[in-house]
């Protein structure tokens, strides 16, 4: 055995659970005999207080859980990097941003927002899309979500919103839903959500993956250059795979079949090497510009839009890495919007400014105490030297007597760093204002932005946003809470009020004399759309507001899933053509079968059974084959194998079938409704065809058939 007699023959860096050590040991490092029986007197008598290695274990295990995150509890999360495509150095001095091919390490986590930690991935909620720079210059962190805009404008109203979006107190119910009466009750009330609520009851909401969603920085950011100039920024993260959502009956069914859905698929997708990628884009406003629109850019209830102000695309992410230990990496990461790098600047967004509050102040009861920047998956890789000292949890053995600046004693170090020399210096923006408690005329307009939204959308995209809402609308029970929803929404659209209307069996009131205004009062303020300013730009619609409209910039049915139906008797050239047609387009076939273990083909050979009809749904695959086989007659009797087609029709998917298996499709309880035009369904008489399959693929990578759905409701 080794023997310490020197210091430094100890090497306190190493991780003393890294895996190495081949023997368990008590978290003191003495080796563990027997981890099986506690230490008794006599070996049917008590156990004694003695036993030091079990009160270490069960201490260790009574406090295990930590508190959850107050919002974004449930979370996942994966290491990568990012790399610059397009240098910005005119725009910022931030070293990360300065040069082609340069990769930063980063670690991303998506969240949803109102559920605890062990709640679904599909609730219709807004996603967290939070990304911690490691740079050279210390961290940086983009603290974002999958929506560009924010419920309120003002940080006072933060606590408000997430209590009315929590399960009510009374009962703890309902858990990740916004479907119930105190957060209608607020959102009536707070006309400046309106905006936020078009999107919120969109497809965003529901995204098919973590790896099919845009991200937005959603406030206006400055970015300063090595001249302290400063430009206008807003951050945007373009998915690779396009942006892509489920529908809402689809979430509720994974919600139940599977509702790790979204960490499981980014998972899988890493484990794979499917790895997720987003471009890094920023819009970029001068400063002269600030006054140019008809909305104010510290507004976070408002867009740029991409029409007016381009996205410029500076960099890419890709996630290349699972985390070891979720709760030392996922659970124990700290964001803070406050963590920036020289080159990176606050605008005055008064929700913006009360989030550079927050962040650290949650970290010290979630994280325990001051001392979380030294977590493993919190330390800067830029090396960190100050007086702070002490508290709760600290690793670093600061060496020496100084700990106090300015000193002479540790020959002045650390010492200030000149701007030249990388010193952090808030931009120099000129301030000279009264102090006040008040909002801004110039963020009393609540409807403009959300009736672009809306008037954005493609029909299908509306009709699901209309069917949100009388989802939502549907379990609040107080009906003047609904009243005052559909009041709201007809100053957004008319004919969206109606629509709504109609499905709860309400009426829409009759448009208030003063329009609601201002958030908190609905008797008191004046209109709530504004005109254009002369000069001030504005515009009627923008395409780029639309999931359908942008599916993706290049075609991919890259990591999906196909469910393939089998049973024995199945052809087997038929199988192992639509899998090979598949991986080749880096998609993946899973047979599915009455059974776990393997199907017999027409060929005697054995298939593996990846998931029977029981441990799958076809709410988990993106898509549904049936192939030729002699035991067609005992899938169509299979109501669970049925239930994979009459599902995948709902939810607008590809279903193919061919050989034999093409009547299955002409016998389904929805063959009377699949219209001529609907390019979803792939048929073909022929067996194993390559074309077929090309067919498919090509379907495939359309997304979903949104054209069947007047018909499903009808
Ligand atoms: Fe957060 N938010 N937030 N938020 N937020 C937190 O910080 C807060 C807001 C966002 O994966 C908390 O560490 C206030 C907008 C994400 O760990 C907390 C206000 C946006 C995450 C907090 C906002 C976000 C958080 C909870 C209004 C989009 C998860 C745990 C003034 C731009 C990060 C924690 C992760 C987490 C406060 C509004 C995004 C309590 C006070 C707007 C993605 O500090």
């Amino acid at each position: 055995m080794k023997n310490f007699q020197d210091e430094k023959q100890r090497d306190l860096s190493v991780n003393k659970s890294d895996g190495t050590n081949k023997f368990l040991t008590t978290d003191q490092g003495v080796r563990i005999n027997d981890d099986n029986n506690s230490l008794k007197a006599g070996e049917r008598g008590p156990s004694l207080l003695e036993d030091f290695i079990l009160r270490e274990k069960i201490t260790h295990f009574d406090h295990e859980r930590i508190p959850e995150r107050v919002v974004h509890a449930r979370g996942s999360g994966a290491h990568g990097f990012f790399e610059v495509t397009n240098p910005i150095p005119e725009l910022t001095k931030a070293g990360f941003l300065q040069e082609v091919g340069l990769k930063t390490p980063v670690f991303a986590r998506f969240s949803t927002v109102a559920g605890s930690r062990g709640s679904t991935d599909l609730a219709r909620d807004v996603r967290g899309f939070a990304v911690k720079f490691y740079t050279q210059e210390g961290v940086f962190d983009l603290v974002g979500n999958n929506i560009p805009v924010f419920f309120i404008q003002d940080a006072s109203k933060f606590p408000d919103l997430v209590h009315a979006v929590k399960p009510e107190p009374h009962n703890e119910m309902p858990q990740a839903a916004s479907a119930h009466d105190t957060f209608w009750d607020f959102i009536s009330l707070m006309p400046e959500s309106t905006h936020m609520i078009m999107w919120l009851m969109s497809d965003r909401a529901i995204p098919r993956s973590y790896r099919m969603m845009e991200g937005f920085g959603v406030h206006t950011f400055r970015l300063v250059n090595a001249a302290e100039e400063s430009v206008f920024v807003k951050f945007h993260w373009k998915p690779k795979l396009g942006t892509h959502a489920v529908v809402w009956d689809e979430a509720q069914k994974i919600s139940g079949k599977n509702p790790d859905f979204h960490r499981q698929d980014l998972w899988e997708a890493i484990e794979m090497g499917n790895f997720p990628e987003w471009e890094l884009g920023v819009q970029i406003i001068p400063a002269e510009d600030e006054h140019n629109y008809d909305f104010d850019l510290l507004d976070p209830t408002k867009i740029v839009p991409e029409e007016l102000v381009p996205v410029t695309v500076v960099g890419r992410l890709v996630l290349n890495k699972n985390p070891d230990n979720f709760f030392s990496e996922t659970e124990q990461i700290a964001f803070h919007p406050g963590h920036v790098v020289p080159g990176i600047d606050f605008t005055n967004d008064p929700l913006l400014q009360g989030r550079l509050f927050s962040y650290t102040d949650t970290q010290l009861t979630r994280l325990g105490g001051p001392n979380f920047h030294e977590i493993p998956i919190n330390r800067s890789v830029a090396p960190v030297h100050n007086n702070q000292r002490d508290g709760f949890m600290r690793q670093e053995i600061n060496k020496g007597r100084v700990s106090y600046h300015p000193n002479s004693l540790g020959g002045g170090c650390p010492y200030q760093a000149k701007i030249s020399e990388g010193g952090f210096s808030s931009f120099n923006e000129r301030i000279e204002a009264h102090k006040v408690r008040e909002r801004s005329e110039s963020f009393t307009d609540h409807f403009s932005q959300a009736r672009l939204f809306f008037n954005s959308q493609t029909p299908e995209e509306k009709s699901h946003i209309v069917k949100a809402f009388r989802f939502e609308l549907g379990k609040v029970e107080t009906t003047a809470i609904r009243v005052r929803m559909l009041g709201l929404l007809s100053q957004v659209d008319a004919e969206l009020a109606e629509k709504v209307a109609i499905g709860l069996g309400a009426t829409v009131p009759p448009a208030p004399e003063t329009p609601m205004n201002k958030g908190v009062s609905p008797e008191t303020e004046e209109e709530g759309t504004q005109e254009p300013k002369d000069g001030q730009q504005s515009i009627p619609l923008s395409e780029a507001l639309s999931m359908i409209k942008n599916p993706t910039n290049s075609p991919t049915i890259e990591s999906r899933k196909v469910a393939i139906l089998c049973t024995d008797g199945v052809s087997e050239s038929s199988v192992m053509n639509m899998k090979d047609a598949l991986k080749k387009q880096g998609a993946k076939g899973c047979v599915i079968a009455p059974h776990l273990g393997s199907v017999l083909t027409d060929n005697d050979t054995a298939i593996a059974a990846e998931f029977s009809f029981l441990t799958a749904s076809s709410v988990l695959f993106d898509a549904v084959y049936v192939p030729h086989g002699l035991g067609l007659n005992a899938l169509m009797a299979n109501e669970d194998a049925i239930e994979y087609l009459t599902d995948a029709y709902k939810h607008c998917k590809v279903i193919g079938a061919d050989g034999e298996a093409a009547e299955i499709i002409s016998g389904a309880p929805f063959s009377q409704k699949i219209s001529n035009a609907d390019a979803g369904i792939i048929v073909t008489s022929e067996i194993a065809s390559q074309s077929f399959a090309q067919e498919f693929i090509a379907a495939m990578t359309m997304h979903r058939f949104w054209q069947r759905e007047p018909n499903l409701y009808n």
